[in-house]
């Protein structure tokens, strides 16, 4: 009997497609983020009020991921006038380096600074999934609890920025601060903790920054 190890072959199979992809993106100069979050965690929101900012710098992008629907795209296309474009995986929990490959044709690289990923909402599947991707960006929110990191390290350790969303909620809930921090660091000692109201547009200067930083020294 030969045993098949599938997922090590469905592994290898990605990362090879987003070998490609990093190729084809660095050959562009287009600069890619892969934002990740459990459900509801607010990434339609935060690129809603990020996009208006970043869009006045450089030409973006975005690829949506969901399992059915557009209606986060309909969302950003009403809201930001840029190429949006859906993908929907139907009951496949996360977005692979085939599907961004696939939808690249949607997209002219030439006039393309800025690609941005809101890949489907889960805080376990999207992590493992390289898309070629430049940075990852993900959201928790203050309502999901400040023991997450402890539960779901893979996540929270390929993270590049870790953004605390719906801190206007903090008064009206038991997280606390120190302990996500020390849970945060206790599984990713290098990236950056931001703390934002995407709601309330509060805190939203230092990711842009850490965004435009990540973009201008690629180029
Ligand atoms: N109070 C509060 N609510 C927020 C904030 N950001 C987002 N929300 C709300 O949270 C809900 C989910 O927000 P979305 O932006 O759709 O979340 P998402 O992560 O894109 O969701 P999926 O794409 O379905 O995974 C909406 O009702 C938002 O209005 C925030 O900063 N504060
Ligand atoms: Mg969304």
């Amino acid at each position: 009997m030969h045993l098949i190890n599938v997922n090590k072959n469905v592994m290898d199979d990605n990362e090879h497609i987003a070998e490609h992809n990093k190729e084809l993106f660095d050959d562009h100069n287009v600069f890619v983020l892969n934002i990740m979050s459990a459900p509801g965690a607010g990434k339609t929101t935060f690129l809603e009020a990020l996009l208006p900012l970043l869009s006045q710098k450089y030409r973006v992008g975005v690829i949506e991921g969901d399992m059915f629907g557009s209606l986060d795209a309909d969302r950003l296309q009403k809201c930001c006038n840029i190429p949006v474009h859906q993908i929907n995986t139907h009951n496949i929990c996360h977005l692979d380096a085939k599907m961004i490959h696939s939808s690249l044709d949607n997209f002219d690289l030439h006039n393309l600074d800025l690609l941005i990923v809101e890949n489907v909402g889960n805080l376990v599947c999207p992590a493992e999934f390289n898309l070629g991707e430049d940075k990852r960006l993900m959201l928790l929110s203050v309502t999901e609890g400040d023991d997450k990191p402890g539960k779901y390290p893979v996540m929270f350790r390929t993270a590049d920025a870790i953004v605390l969303n719906k801190i206007d909620l903090l008064p009206y809930s038991n997280f606390n601060m120190d302990n996500f921090v020390k849970r945060v660091r206790q599984v990713n000692g290098r990236a950056g903790i931001f703390e934002i109201s995407a709601f309330n547009r509060t805190g939203l200067d230092s990711v842009l920054k850490f965004i435009t930083d990540a973009i201008d020294s690629k180029k």
